[in-house]
């Protein structure tokens, strides 16, 4: 089975790494927000697509799930002793990472193509993609004004009431080459438990990508595991929106584009509201706690999405 995930954040990651163990390199793709990129230091930061590749790769910071594992953080320390900004705390091996990217993009190539070329290196196996090569930025709407999302997400650390979200420039922007393809090509998709309003709104605001998931059978993972998030203001996110946070509020927000959800055991009252939706429910524990964790959760979405597949064709024919 060919199956193209949708990730952001470390949620999509864990999964997607769980993904990538169950299945073969080549049946797998996954599609990354860069909604969350910004120019830090004169630097490309690309927070979600180093998150994604360094899970797959093995590299991640198992404590806070991005940036690098064995990190050093000498570089920082001496730019925060000369007064410089150290609110984004970007580490000795990771800087690594944005020096020869931002040196490339300089240099004319593009984000995809650098991204496989650092997936190769660092040895992973699935094709990585970035929703678009062009930029995107996430901005969120406060009562105090418009703040660029690493400004909302890590300098305010996701205080600041939401009002909305805008993806600036998602008009003009163009899919990164391979992404409508694997869309199209996949027998499943996987829309994995990213936070919904900011890692996967993004992707599916890029021209194309939102009618190409809702053309294939299609899965999505809950973020919301007993009104809560796991990580992050996915939560925090819907009450300031005014939906009280639930997996079948995330149900509710994928509708359109979704056959099955999967989602926690703690959320099982919810099943009859969700299959009311017309979403095929399936509940297990959501929780990715090890390594292990995600391989279980991953061979149980794909085992799920099988059966969503075959159902999806039998009713089509
Ligand atoms: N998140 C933080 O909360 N604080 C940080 O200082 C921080 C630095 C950072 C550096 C590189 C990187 O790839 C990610 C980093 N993140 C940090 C995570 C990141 O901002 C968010 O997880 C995503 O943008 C949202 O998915």
């Amino acid at each position: 089975m060919k199956v193209t995930a949708l990730a952001g954040g470390v949620g999509g990651a864990k999964l997607a790494h769980g993904l990538a163990q169950a299945l073969p390199p080549e049946n797998l793709t996954i599609i990354v927000n860069t909604g969350d990129d910004f120019e830090h230091l004169g630097l490309k930061i690309c927070p979600d697509l180093d998150t994604v590749c360094y899970t797959l790769a093995g590299l991640a910071n198992p404590a806070t799930g991005w940036g690098r594992a064995d990190e050093t953080w000498h570089a920082l320390e001496s730019l925060a002793a000369l007064g410089g900004p150290s609110w984004f705390r970007l580490g000795d091996r990771d800087l690594g990472t944005h020096l020869e990217r931002t040196r490339r993009l300089r240099a004319g190539q593009p984000l995809s193509q650098i991204t496989a070329d650092f997936c190769r290196a660092w040895g992973v196996g699935p094709t990585v993609l970035p929703m678009s090569d062009d930029p995107l930025p996430t901005i969120v709407l406060t009562p105090e004004g418009e703040l660029p999302f690493q400004e909302y997400f890590v300098r305010r650390k996701c205080e600041p009431q939401v009002t909305g979200f805008r993806f600036e420039g998602a008009e003009r922007a163009a899919p990164a080459p391979g992404v409508l393809e694997a869309l199209r090509d996949a027998d499943l998709i996987v829309i994995c438990p990213s936070n919904p309003w900011v890692s996967i709104d993004p992707v599916v605001s890029v021209p194309g990508v939102r009618e190409a998931v809702a053309a294939r059978p299609a899965v999505a993972v809950s973020s919301i595991i007993g009104g809560q998030a796991v990580k992050g203001p996915a939560a925090k996110m819907y009450a300031e929106l005014g939906i009280q946070p639930s997996a079948l509020a995330v149900a509710r927000h994928f509708d359109a584009l979704i056959d099955g959800f999967v989602f926690d055991k703690v959320d099982s009252l919810q099943t009859a509201e969700i299959r009311a939706l017309g979403i095929e429910p399936f509940v297990t524990a959501t929780i990715m706690r090890t390594l292990a964790d995600r391989k279980q959760l991953a061979e149980e979405v794909l085992k799920f999405g099988e059966e969503i597949v075959k159902r999806k064709s039998e009713k089509q024919r």
